[in-house]
């Protein structure tokens, strides 16, 4: 494969970027290649630098839950970019986004728009310190809430690609009442809570986790939390960044029928612009300036071509519900295929990631005795072959609306060509 006119970029862009990218992730640098610069996207397919072609599984991790550059998206960014890019004023269609959320996310009864799935997690966060008066949060091992300072503890995604459990430059004092338990074991966060009676503002959870890999919640898991966390007068944070608007129309919530207190979501909700979102119960959320005394703000929160984006995606999943199912259909469809060629996987919806293990993998400890050369010698072979997937044992693949069945075919084709002996 031709890839002279990335790698030629690539050396441009190392002198102006840190590892020549804008995030770790897409450096590559776990699949060892150089990172391919993407030129344009439409539907489930990606064009790089030198006019190559590959169904895209990444879709920009997450948000292309319609595939890229849907043409209802398009026309209301086209639209909204008209009128000016940003007022750093209210706009009318903050109202009409909100309006949307609520209506697949009841829970969120009132909300705050920002840029970031990063600001949404650190701001419910703050929101539910200020809320409760308690300084401690629990996270979990492996779970990846953004690079706000108290939650780059023992994180995953970028963090495990690159073996950087606690970030650098984070003085102990930001991390020091973030408390670590183990994803998908309840009795970790009941020692917690024994441990600092009184003294845990929330739990914060991925409730299907996607950042060591996916690892779905086992049975009861995610019950256990909502229990515990009533319990102790602490509130339940569900980080629906990736989940939100994927698992279901009303996210991990409406799909495992939990209710959290305070929810962050990202991705899907900005249609691919920077968009996010945090939100919960109205008593909580009333704490949040300039109503209370927990303070975030942002320039560009609620741009208006950015709601333009979510707002039409959003409408397009509502006016398209089957979409779920089909995307259903197709994941699982995948599943199949690589299990058959001996492969391990898991899979939430349309959420997966085949682990190179032989171990089933249920939480952080798991996820990290994979074996990450055979990762990248699949995600190169499959890479070679069209189809450019997570460049990261520890991020899942998505699956989006744009996947025609042919397109399935082709992947669960090569996916069944694959046989471990042949390329490990
Ligand atoms: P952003 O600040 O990257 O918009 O969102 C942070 C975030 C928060 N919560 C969850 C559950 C997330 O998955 C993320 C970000 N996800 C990664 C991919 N696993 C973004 C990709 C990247 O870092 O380049």
């Amino acid at each position: 494969m031709n890839t002279q006119k990335s790698e030629a970029l690539y050396e441009r862009a190392q002198q102006f970027m840190p590892g020549g990218v804008n995030s770790p992730v897409r450096a590559f640098r776990s699949v060892g290649r150089a990172p391919l610069f993407i030129e344009r996207a439409a539907g489930s397919r990606i064009y790089d630098a030198d006019s190559n072609v590959f169904l895209d599984y990444v879709c920009s991790w997450g948000p292309g839950i319609l595939g890229h550059a849907h043409p209802a998206v398009l026309e209301a960014v086209q639209r909204a970019c008209e009128k000016g890019l940003t007022f750093g004023a209210c706009h009318a269609g903050e109202i009409e986004l909100a309006e949307l959320i609520q209506e697949q996310m009841p829970s969120m009864e009132m909300l705050r728009m920002v840029s970031s799935g990063t600001e949404a997690a650190m701001s419910a966060v703050r929101a539910a310190r200020g809320f409760t008066h308690r300084d401690r949060i629990i996270k979990f091992e492996g779970c990846y809430h953004g690079h706000s300072d108290g939650l780059l503890v023992r994180g995953g995604s970028g963090l495990l690609t690159h073996a950087i459990p606690d970030s650098a430059g984070v003085p102990a004092g930001c991390t020091e009442n973030t408390l670590l338990a183990v994803y998908n074991d309840a009795d970790s966060v009941r020692a917690l809570f024994d441990a600092y009676r009184g003294e845990i503002a929330a739990v914060i959870v991925e409730p299907c986790a996607a950042n060591m890999g996916v690892v779905p919640p086992a049975a009861g898991f995610l019950e256990a939390l909502r229990q515990i966390t009533k319990e102790h007068g602490a509130l339940l944070i569900f980080d629906e960044v990736i989940t939100g608007f994927r698992l279901s129309p009303g996210g991990a919530q409406q799909y495992y029928g939990i209710t959290p207190d305070l929810t962050a979501l990202g991705k899907i909700v900005g249609g691919g612009m920077p968009l996010a979102v945090y939100g919960g119960r109205r008593e909580i959320m009333e704490c949040v300036a300039p109503l209370g005394s927990v303070y975030q703000a942002g320039t560009l929160s609620g741009n208006p071509a950015a709601v333009a984006a979510g707002t039409a995606t959003l409408r397009e999943l509502g006016a398209h519900p089957e979409i779920y199912a089909l995307l259903e259909q197709k994941s699982a469809r995948l599943q199949e295929a690589a299990e058959s060629a001996g492969l391990r996987v898991n899979r939430c919806g349309s959420l997966m990631t085949v682990f190179f293990t032989d171990a089933p993998v249920t939480d952080f400890a798991a996820a990290k005795a994979a074996d990450t050369g055979a990762y990248a010698r699949f995600f190169n072979y499959l890479l070679e072959n069209g189809i450019y997937t997570a460049p990261s044992q520890f991020e899942a693949m998505f699956v989006s609306a744009a996947h025609s069945d042919a397109d399935i075919d082709r992947t669960c084709e090569v996916l069944r060509q694959y046989t471990r002996c042949a390329t490990t």
